[in-house]
């Protein structure tokens, strides 16, 4: 971590500890005690912004307006404001970094990272118009999984209504709204393996310098992943091998999503593998959201600070996370295998099928990918590195049934 860093985490915290955002008195008391250089215009724009709305003869009052931050979405204390200085106290209620950003008629304003539980102020001056609010942590990448919202800025007056707005649920997300009263939009996919298949044996990622910057925010599993750097699932070293893979995955919700498949392919050291998938696995770690079991669409991985930046930022069709029974030369190995499948940007060249790009998102849709893990606590798998990581190169999907 560079000493810039440091003092962000510390000057983060040190606003956490104490109550940042109201009163006015002490955002500036606050800021000013902090004292941090690239702060210090926000300070004095607030200052001056107060003392302006002091001296008018008909002083427009500051519009504040809380926002808080979470997985995925960003929340307004109202829907729209009165033009002028607009105060935001925002608060990361969410597992992992995030920051807020205002963008719309000409400006473009935005708070540097804000960590889990920590919170920030960023002081504006809005003329009327509408302004997009989001989370602009990983290229956008926050964004896209739903972390934005409107703000309309009205000319006069104030109509802000009481009680935080949700953001805007993008279709993708409309079936992870049950818990508020939406209609779930069932949807399902068919995934068919095709192409090439290799089997990717332990080694070194090919692009540590791009992994490492996001690798700092991943806590306490920084030091697991920093070993895969080193050796681990995500390398150029791979065989040429047999096999066949095909499922179908429902996502139909936080709890209801599933999923039905099987693979069977032989190992580079010639061990017939069978795996069953009936059931998806639905518990969200920080940084390793699950979406319910199931997810269609999205941009993640690499840059994106959602999940390991140790696959390439990539697009996928479809991502699940599942618990699958696994055999073995016809053997039962484990009924609790762990199990993620995607179908995303093809992230490997022809010929030696090297890791060929570290954005891969823009690439065609064809990579399945199948990675199986032992169940916790349980023993690893005979296989080089303990784990079984597949990829067919060209496959392919369609809608499926509801
Ligand atoms: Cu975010």
């Amino acid at each position: 971590m560079s000493p810039g860093n440091k003092d962000e985490v510390s000057r983060v915290f040190s606003c956490e500890r104490i109550p940042c955002h109201t009163p006015f008195g002490e955002v500036i008391m606050n800021r000013i005690a902090i004292g941090v250089s690239g702060r210090t215009i926000i300070s004095v724009a607030l200052l001056s912004a107060l003392v302006g709305a002091a001296s008018r003869p008909h002083p427009a009052a500051p519009s504040q307006v809380s926002v808080k931050l979470s997985e995925w979405k960003v929340e307004l204390s109202q829907a729209s404001v009165a033009a002028g200085t607009v105060t935001f106290a925002i608060t990361n209620a969410g597992s992992i970094p995030h920051g807020f950003e205002v963008e719309g008629e000409g400006i473009e304003k935005e708070v540097a990272t804000i960590q889990p539980g920590a919170t920030d102020t960023l002081t504006v001056t809005l003329k009327p118009g509408t302004y997009e609010v989001y989370c602009p942590v990983g290229e956008d990448s926050h964004k896209k999984l739903g972390m934005e919202t409107h703000l309309k800025v009205a000319g006069t007056t104030s109509s802000g209504s009481s009680g935080y707005g949700a953001s805007e649920m993008r279709e993708s997300h409309e079936s992870m709204s049950d818990a508020h009263g939406t209609t779930a939009k069932v949807q399902a996919i068919g995934v068919t393996s095709g192409g090439p298949v290799i089997q990717i044996l332990p080694g070194p990622f090919p692009f540590p310098d791009s992994a490492a910057p996001i690798l700092q925010a991943f806590g306490d599993e920084r030091e697991g992943l920093e070993s895969q750097v080193k050796n681990g699932p995500y390398s150029n070293n791979v065989a040429r091998i047999s096999g066949t893979f095909s499922f179908t995955a429902w996502d139909k919700g936080a709890i209801r999503d599933s999923v039905d498949g099987v693979a069977e392919f032989a190992s580079q050291d010639g061990a017939r593998w069978r795996l069953v998938l009936d059931r998806v696995q639905t518990k969200d770690v920080p940084h390793h959201p699950r979406f319910g079991g199931v997810i269609l669409g999205l941009y993640y991985h690499g840059s994106t600070r959602v999940h390991t930046p140790l696959v390439p930022t990539i697009n996928s069709a479809v991502a699940l996370w599942a618990v699958g029974h696994l055999y073995k030369n016809g053997a039962l190995v484990t009924d609790n295998a762990m199990v993620h499948v995607m179908l995303l940007s093809r992230t490997r060249r022809d010929g030696d099928f090297a890791l060929a790009c570290w954005d891969c998102s823009k690439n065609k849709i064809e990579e399945l990918q199948l990675q199986i893990l032992p169940g916790p606590g349980e023993p690893k798998f005979d296989a080089p590195g303990g784990f079984l990581f597949v990829n067919w190169e060209q496959s392919r999907s369609r809608n499926a049934a509801n």
